[in-house]
């Protein structure tokens, strides 16, 4: 196992991103795939598994069957736990997931502490070790008033659960609510054995420089990643953020209009292809059920042929309607 993590290392430059895709068939089938790195179902009707590939996120999905959602690599993949934390690993990349009950561990600022600390120690240990990206879903986001808010104690407990496994920059990200009624903070993260590209983006000031109206820690993330090799963006949580401010309350079409000029920028900053095409995922995580036809409708019409995931899951701060994040492949 070593060795072949070795020989990525070595191979790393011709490294192929995983490619991820959005499924319809059965959770079985997609695991005894070969060179699957990891299948993510949504939603509350998705059974528990032991393979450690498997993740099950709280975030309820709008479709009716929910695709799964497959992550491939080039090469074997092999999967294990250490803690509370389940992981594979395959071609040069390093999938890891953590599921914390905050019950457990006094509320959500200090859950995401444990989480990132975990993460963090865990992945000193592994020839992947720079975090490319990073996805987070948390129970009643915006719950709180003012620095109380969800989103902005669990900024202070990722900040300082982080530490220096992500000292060379941070990484692409999403924050989201879930509507489950446990608290429970998902995390999960790909990371590799040669470091990414950051990007940001122009029209927007970067997270970590949010002024202090957004709350004591800012975000810790960057707008975008470009994977070494160069032939994938991760896109970051992309909203209708335009410089710090939340543009278009109360305006979904709005919003989303404004979200896909902020994810053309994107691409266009980091040097991809414009536009998005069929082999391009995107999720669409929609706080009012009612919108999940509005948003259906407009990717159909501005992003056709796209394959988008629309989730049901609130945006960190409240007057957002609507967000998007995914991959573009080059
Ligand atoms: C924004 O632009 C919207 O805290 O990890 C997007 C992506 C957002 C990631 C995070 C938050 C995060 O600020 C919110």
């Amino acid at each position: 196992m070593v060795q072949g993590c070795e020989k990525a290392v070595a191979q790393a430059v011709d490294c192929r991103a995983p490619r991820v895709s959005y499924r319809t068939m059965e959770a079985t089938a997609a695991l005894a795939e070969p060179g699957m790195l990891a299948v993510i179902g949504f939603g509350a009707g998705q059974a528990d598994r032991d393979d450690p590939r498997w993740l099950t996120l709280a975030l309820e999905p709008f479709d009716a069957p929910a695709p799964l959602e497959c992550w491939e690599v080039e090469g074997e993949v092999v999967a294990g736990r250490d803690g509370a934390i389940r992981w594979s690993r395959g071609g040069g990349w390093l999938f890891a997931s953590i599921s914390l009950e905050e019950t457990e561990h006094g509320g959500v600022e200090s859950t995401a502490e444990r989480a990132y600390r975990a993460l963090a120690a865990f992945l000193a240990q592994q020839p992947e070790h720079h975090v490319l990206r990073v996805w987070n879903y948390l129970t009643a986001i915006n719950h709180g008033a003012g620095d109380a808010e969800r989103y902005k104690q669990f900024c202070n407990g990722r900040a300082r659960g982080m530490g220096d496994a992500f000292g060379e920059g941070f990484p692409a990200a999403t924050a989201i609510g879930h509507l489950d009624r446990r608290p429970l903070l998902q995390v999960y993260l790909l990371a590799g054995v040669q470091p990414g590209l950051r990007v940001e983006n122009p029209r927007q000031v970067s997270a970590w420089r949010y002024p202090r109206q957004y709350g004591p820690t800012p975000p810790s993330f960057a707008r975008a990643m470009r994977l070494p090799g160069g032939d994938a963006l991760a896109i970051s949580g992309t909203a209708a953020v335009v410089g710090h401010a939340s543009a278009h309350h109360d305006d979904l079409l709005a919003q989303l209009e404004e979200t896909l000029a902020n994810l053309e920028a994107l691409l266009a900053s980091a040097g991809m292809p414009a536009g998005f095409d069929t082999h391009s995922p995107l999720k669409a995580y929609v706080r009012h059920p009612a919108d999940a036809r509005v948003v259906r409708d407009f990717f159909r019409q501005r992003l056709p042929g796209v394959p988008a995931l629309l989730l049901h899951g609130d945006i960190c701060r409240s007057e957002l309607l609507v967000e998007i994040d995914g991959w573009r492949y080059a």
